[in-house]
């Protein structure tokens, strides 16, 4: 199957912040030296990049303790949420180059306006070591960015950060893939709400093939947008060292590399954020190279077509 050219705009999302840490907001770079604009072009598709989302102080939003830099967080989040509505509104596909996780409350609520819009749901596919289902109650570290599937499915208070008439997320549409280190009130959340895990024992037990096979089975079925948000700590530590969370036992490139083929052939995907490379930690590049590699394969790249399934 000749994959279908793609109208593309990058969005780069400097943002750190939200981790506990320095590094990250040098990820947009870092995917930009790695080619992530020459590989899309190279695969035959219409590239802009519209560099880095410019952010408005939130001077109004509270200092909450339990939340930190929320300031700063709430400012990224109002600026991406307008971009990629825009970018999708303009019939392009919004790749966000991260930046933490928390950047992803502003993404995903843009796409959850713009499918909205046209009347249809939004499913999210969420491939992480972490659930990032944390409240500003039960964090046991501030962090936001691990809490932004929380927020924008409404269980954290998006209310002072954006619109109280904007669309949330039913977390029974989020997807999680790759799951490793939940903490103990996130997981009776996670079930509370009925968020879908297939944690590292599934994809063992499964292989990413099935789990992809159904996930994308039920997209279809609900005629629903598709996004994926893609935290390089997803993957083994040994395939991708440059994330700040690194933890044992993540999904081999093989495993990512069929995840992303599998999504280019269904042609459902709608939005993808890249986030968590934090090249201060990689090593020569590995990391961001490896974000590259997995992108070129959402968007086409293969070795040999494939016949195509049966209708
Ligand atoms: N669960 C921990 C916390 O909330 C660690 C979250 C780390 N999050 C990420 N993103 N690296 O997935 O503090
Ligand atoms: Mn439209
Ligand atoms: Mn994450
Ligand atoms: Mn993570």
């Amino acid at each position: 199957m000749q994959a279908q050219s793609r109208s593309v705009t990058l969005i780069g999302a400097p943002l750190e912040e939200g981790s506990g840490r320095r590094g990250a907001a040098m990820g947009p770079t870092a995917l930009r030296i790695a080619g992530v604009d020459r590989a899309l072009v190279d695969l035959g598709h219409d590239v802009a990049d519209a560099g880095d989302v410019q952010i408005v102080p939130a001077r109004d939003l509270p200092n909450n303790p339990k939340a930190h830099n929320l300031r700063t967080v709430g400012a990224f989040t109002r600026a991406l949420e307008a971009g990629v509505y825009e970018i999708a509104d303009a019939g392009r596909f919004p790749l966000i180059l991260g930046g933490d996780h928390s950047l992803s409350m502003g993404t995903v609520s843009g796409m959850a306006r713009y499918a909205a819009k046209h009347k249809r749901p939004l499913f999210v596919l969420w491939l992480d070591a972490h659930s990032d289902f944390n409240t500003p109650e039960t964090s046991p570290s501030g962090n936001i960015h691990g809490m932004p599937v929380a927020y924008y499915c409404g269980q954290a208070d998006l209310s002072d950060i954006l619109p109280r008439d904007r669309p949330l997320v039913d977390p029974k549409n989020v997807f999680q893939v790759g799951i490793r280190s939940v903490d103990a009130p996130e997981r009776e959340l996670i079930k509370e709400h009925g968020v879908n895990v297939f944690d590292m024992r599934s994809i063992d037990e499964q292989g990413v093939a099935a789990i992809m096979r159904d996930i994308l089975n039920k997209v279809e079925a609900a005629n629903a947008l598709f996004h994926v948000s893609l935290d390089v700590d997803f993957l083994d530590p040994d395939v991708a060292p440059g994330v700040g969370t690194t933890v044992p036992g993540g999904a081999t490139f093989r495993e990512a590399h069929l995840i992303m083929e599998m999504l280019c052939d269904s042609g459902l995907v709608s939005s993808l954020d890249l986030v968590e490379l934090n090249p201060f930690l990689d090593d020569r590049g590995k990391s961001a190279r490896v974000l590259v590699e997995l992108t070129a394969s959402l968007f086409g790249r293969r070795i040999f077509d494939r016949p195509t399934r049966a209708a």
